[in-house]
Parts: C-alpha cells; sequence; structure tokens
C-alpha cells in the first residue's frame, strides 16, 4: 500500500505519520523548499525586518503584511527565488501562506489555541466536541509540542513589554485579556534573553522563517514521521493533476521545479491512496481545477466552496509618550483580548519588532464575519479565481473596532495611519488564515473522504468551513488527527 500526500503543512503531516506508523509507505510531495541548507550568511531563513531572496515565493520585489511605516515604503526588489512565504494575490485579497517543507508552521507566529469549547459547534458543526476535547485537541496540542509562557518571567522581560502595554489597555477598558499558548522553547527564548544563544525571536525572526527555537513541524511530526523509514519527501514539487488509474488507484502527475520556479521535468506515479494537504487554497484550487477540466468529474458541487479568512483584520494604535512597547520585541505573541461573545473579534496582541521604539500597539483580530467566497474555474485565463470582494472585510473592521474604538477612547489614542499605505488604519486587504474550500461532510464525508472517488481524503484547513475564532493551526492538526484514525481503522 502507498499513499501520496500533496502538501508538507499541519494536515499532511499528520497524514504521514500516522499513516507511516500503521505500516503504510508515504511519499509526500511539497512545492517549496527543504528549508534545511544555510544561505550566504551561514543561516537558513531572512529576518523579518530585512526580507532578502529567501523571503517570498515567486516575487521580483516584496510584499511585505505591514507596507509602509511612518510614511516610507517598506518593500523592496528581491531576485526571483521559491522564498518562504507566498503572498497568492487573488482579486479581492492576499493570502500569505508558508511555503516549504513543515507548510505554514515555517511562517507562522507559533500562536496555539484551541478554541473555547462552547463556540466549537459553529466551528464544525458536524464534529462531536466531546471526541475533539477529550482525544484529539489534546493529542495535537502534545504532537505540536505546545506550552504557555512561564508568566513570572513574562513580567519581568522588556521583549515583553509591548504585550504588557496591551494587558493594560485592554484591562482599562473591561476586556478581558487572556494568555495564549505557542509552540516556541520558552527555556531558549529565556537563554536568548540572557545572551548565552543565538537570538531568534528575539532578533524578529517569524514570517521569513525562524532559525532556532520555534518548534516547526519539521522537528516535530515530520520528524517523528522521516523517523519511521517509511516517509519521502519530495520538495521542489508541485502535484498538477490526479485521477484515476486503469489499474486500480490514481495516476498523479507532478512537475519538479528550480529555485525561480521553471519546470526542469513532468513525472507520473501511480499511488493506492491520495491525501490532498496542500492547504485551503492549494487544495481548492487544485480540485477546482481537477472537476472543472475531467480529470475528475465526479467531485460534488460543494468543492470550491464555503472559504472564509478567519475574519483577519490588522490595526496598530499610537500610544502616548508614557507607554513604549520596547525596543526589543519578541516575535512570538503570548496573549489576545477576547471580546467575541459581545463584539464578534479576538484580537492577538501582535509584536512590531522593529528594532527602534515605535509607540505602537499592533494588532491581529480574528472576527466572526459570515461572509465565505467560492473557488470557481476560468477556462479564459486557465486559472481558479476566488469571489472574495474586498468591500466584505468591513464586517471585521467593525468587529474589531468594537475593541479598539474602546480602547482609544479612554486612552485618548487614534489609530495609527502609516502602517498599511498613506492615512490607511485597517490591513484589510490580507489574510494569514484561509480556510475551507473543501469542507467537512459536504464536498467530503464527516471524515475527510472525498465524495465520488474511493481512496482521496482532503486532511487539511480547506475542510473547515471559514473560521476558527481564534489562529486555526491547533484545530487543523486536531481535526486531521481525529480524521485519520477513523481513515486507517476503516480504510486500511
Ligand atoms: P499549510 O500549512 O499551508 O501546508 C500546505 C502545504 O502544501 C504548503 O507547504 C504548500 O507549499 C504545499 N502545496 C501547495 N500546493 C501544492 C501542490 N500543488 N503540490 C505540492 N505541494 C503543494 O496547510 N496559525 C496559527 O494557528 N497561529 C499562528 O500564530 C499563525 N500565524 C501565522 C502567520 C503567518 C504569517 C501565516 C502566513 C499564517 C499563520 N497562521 C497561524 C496560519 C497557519 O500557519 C495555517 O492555518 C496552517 O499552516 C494551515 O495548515 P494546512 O495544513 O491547511
Amino acid at each position: 500500500m502507498r499513499a501520496l500526500v500533496v502538501g508538507t503543512g499541519y494536515g499532511g503531516s499528520v497524514a504521514a505519520l500516522r499513516l507511516a506508523r500503521a505500516g503504510v509507505d508515504v511519499h509526500m510531495i511539497e512545492l517549496g523548499m527543504a528549508w534545511d541548507a544555510p544561505g550566504p550568511d551561514g543561516k537558513i531563513f531572512a529576518n523579518t525586518t530585512r526580507p532578502d531572496y529567501r523571503s517570498f515565493w515567486l516575487r521580483t520585489r516584496t510584499k511585505q503584511p505591514i507596507s509602509q511605516f511612518l510614511g516610507y515604503p517598506l518593500d523592496k526588489d528581491v531576485p526571483l527565488h521559491t522564498g518562504i512565504l507566498d503572498a497568492e494575490d487573488f482579486a479581492g485579497i492576499t493570502v500569505y501562506q508558508g511555503r516549504g517543507v513543515g507548510g505554514g508552521s515555517l511562517v507562522n507566529g507559533g500562536m496555539a489555541v484551541t478554541p473555547l469549547r462552547e463556540r466549537f459547534p459553529a466551528i464544525l458543526p458536524t464534529v462531536d466536541p466531546a471526541e475533539m476535547y477529550a482525544t484529539y485537541y489534546p493529542r495535537a496540542n502534545a504532537g505540536l509540542g505546545v506550552t504557555s509562557v512561564d508568566v513570572n518571567w513574562w513580567e519581568s522581560q522588556d521583549c515583553y513589554q509591548y504585550a504588557r502595554v496591551g494587558r493594560k489597555h485592554a484591562e482599562r477598558s473591561g476586556f478581558p485579556f487572556v494568555f495564549v499558548p505557542n509552540v516556541y522553547d520558552w527555556d531558549y527564548m529565556k537563554q536568548e534573553a540572557a545572551g548565552t544563544v543565538q537570538k531568534s525571536a528575539l532578533d524578529a525572526e517569524v514570517i521569513y522563517g525562524n532559525n532556532a527555537g520555534k518548534k516547526s513541524l519539521q522537528k516535530t511530526y515530520l520528524a517523528q514521521a522521516a523517523a519511521t523509514g517509511r516517509v519521502n519527501v519530495s520538495p521542489l514539487h508541485r502535484v498538477t493533476s490526479v485521477s484515476p488509474a486503469a489499474a486500480g488507484g490514481y495516476t498523479v502527475v507532478i512537475d519538479q521545479i528550480d529555485t525561480t520556479g521553471a519546470v526542469l521535468v513532468t513525472k507520473t506515479v501511480r499511488a493506492d491512496r491520495v491525501f490532498f494537504a496542500a492547504g485551503s487554497v492549494g487544495t481548492s484550487k487544485l480540485l477546482t481545477r481537477l472537476k472543472a477540466t475531467g480529470a475528475l468529474p465526479a467531485l460534488n458541487g460543494e468543492i470550491g466552496k464555503g472559504w472564509g479568512d478567519n475574519g483577519n483584520v490588522m490595526c496598530g494604535r499610537a500610544n502616548h509618550m508614557w507607554d513604549p512597547t520596547g525596543t526589543l520585541q519578541s516575535s512570538m505573541p503570548t496573549a489576545g483580548i477576547d471580546n467575541w461573545d459581545a463584539g464578534g473579534a479576538f484580537a492577538e496582541v501582535a509584536p512590531l519588532p522593529t528594532g527602534i521604539e515605535t509607540y505602537a500597539s499592533f494588532y491581529l483580530s480574528i472576527t466572526r464575519t459570515p461572509r465565505r467566497a467560492e473557488f470557481s474555474w476560468n477556462p479564459a485565463t486557465g486559472k481558479v479565481d476566488l469571489s472574495w470582494d474586498r468591500a466584505w472585510k468591513q464586517t471585521s473592521i467593525d468587529m474589531a473596532r468594537s475593541i479598539f474604538d474602546k480602547i482609544n477612547s479612554k486612552e485618548g489614542t487614534i489609530y495609527r495611519t502609516d502602517l498599511f499605505g498613506a492615512y490607511k488604519i485597517w490591513g484589510d486587504h490580507l489574510t494569514y488564515h484561509p480556510l475551507g474550500g473543501a469542507v467537512l461532510d459536504r464536498a467530503t464525508d464527516n471524515h475527510g473522504r472525498l465524495h465520488g472517488y474511493q481512496g482521496l481524503y482532503v486532511i487539511d484547513g480547506s475542510l473547515i468551513p471559514g473560521n476558527t475564532s481564534v489562529n486555526p493551526f491547533v484545530t487543523i492538526t486536531a481535526l486531521a488527527e481525529r480524521n485519520i484514525e477513523r481513515i486507517i481503522a476503516e480504510d486500511f
């Protein structure tokens, strides 16, 4: 039995580990690089404040999430390269995604949040919360190496001054301030602060990769999968087609690319089972195209539907001079402001690690927006479109304002207007949290088996219909743990 896994992010890594441990040979195909060799500066990953050829996926100019500072544009030209962060543009939204072995775990902030149980039925209505909270969330948290910061240490460190200012302002306006766990190695961060190891989180490393300290999937699930001896990974390979094979199983067409994105060779392999784990956008685009162009015509009409942005919207606030947020800011967030029930927003108290004092508080809000978009095949362009309308973000902005208008009014402060373009308050052009497009119990059965084909599965963020109320990767991992257990027991 040979299983092929498309993508090496959270869903793909869970599938590979569990299948391999069950005795199945697994071949993982990954579009991005392996990220296992240092660049000319001796480091594998570039710094957030100094993007270079490693930072962006096949762009000749950076597209940084925060595009300006104090009126100065931050973007710059870079050589075309299969870099780590993809800023994928659709008509109404730019979707940021990790590219490489480890998927989003390579670029994310490591915030590892289990949603409150009472909010779970709205996230995945057909999944039994009892089994998720008794078995699969604990399993995911253990597998990912999730731990909480030592609050006494946190209280005393310069690098979390920004978070303490965030707490003070939240609490003075009556909002619950909640600590959230992370996958960063806190002992390592303590040594960074003490100056005894190479700095990573305390050297602003995050969205273009993290050279030490963060437990990305390469250090957790994928390391364990490799240790089984049954898992092969092919980086810089893109799955372009999956279709039923005459001899049974599936024919998978794969392009091997070089670091400029050029196709070197096209390969065809056969697999007994195929797991789609290319992320919400990757899986949705692939399935939408394969259904429309005749490779997998029996996929049902739910393919491409139910896509959401987790209600992401960013903003900064300008503090008074007596509320500095610190020249040293840990790039790993530890806390959020919870106004979900009253105002529909959960705001991550995020770092703005520039190395200088900005007097700015920065937030990524996750909001309860009802907006959902759809992927569709465009035969004229030969591409997959997404029906997201930029104007839909207004709902999310209004929800985020339920927190920050109140804080600004209480503190006598204002929004920053220099981070996303001149006189622009809201980062409303993007998402870090794409979800949906092959929704559980609609495009698939209630465990991720695609309708229409035996032996095809979806096992990533595309199963979740658009919102998780908090940062998504723990839920993606826990759902993958739940589904793969059932699939191995019944289908293998
Ligand atoms: P993902 O991790 O995206 O993996 C999919 C993989 O498939 C990628 O490696 C792709 O390169 C690969 N792929 C795509 N197409 C193909 C193809 N055709 N052939 C072969 N391979 C392909 O999917 N979430 C949190 O919970 N906490 C955070 O603090 C957080 N911070 C974030 C910060 C940033 C800057 C970003 C971009 C995301 C952040 N996220 C965070 C979101 C999180 O990383 C994301 O939800 C998960 O990575 C999604 O997991 P999947 O398994 O769905």
